[in-house]
């Protein structure tokens, strides 16, 4: 009896150990989403855990993943390609902001949250975007101090 509640509680550790499983999460590119919104990303703010990848298909033509801002002092990833799948992998939290190159006028941003961890929320909102990716960062800002 005693031996099997020790495995349990051994079990029951590691399962809890956080990270010992990274994630994929995909995102699709879109002309249009189900709620009507065009030039978009599937989802306009996604949360995950550090280490976690975020794979971005082109499910419509002509969409790519251009980051803008990155937390801290970390480098700028490379902007991927236009109509091509894309993966990325989040090993430093914060917030990152991307935009999509050919329609970054049309609202085409999107927030990735890491770890939690919003620290950089000010720099997020103070990033250069333009046209109506303005008021839709403001929006998605908003968002999360609700
Ligand atoms: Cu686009």
């Amino acid at each position: 009896m005693k031996k099997l509640l020790c495995f349990c509680v051994l079990f029951l550790l590691s399962i809890n150990v956080p990270n010992a499983h990274s994630a994929e999460y995909s995102i699709e590119m879109l002309n249009k989403r189900e709620d009507g919104q065009k030039m978009v990303y599937s989802q306009d703010i996604i949360n995950i855990d550090v280490n976690d990848t975020v794979k971005w298909t082109p499910t419509s033509k002509g969409h790519n993943v251009e980051f803008i801002t990155v937390p801290g002092s970390m480098d700028i990833p490379k902007k991927s390609k236009t109509s091509k799948e894309y993966s990325y992998t989040f090993d430093q939290p914060g917030v990152y902001l991307y935009q999509c190159t050919p329609h970054k006028s049309m609202g085409m941003i999107a927030l990735v949250i890491v770890g939690k961890d919003t620290t950089n929320i000010n720099e997020i909102s103070a990033s250069k975007v333009v046209g109506m990716s303005k008021k839709k960062l403001a929006k998605l800002i908003e968002s999360i101090d609700s």
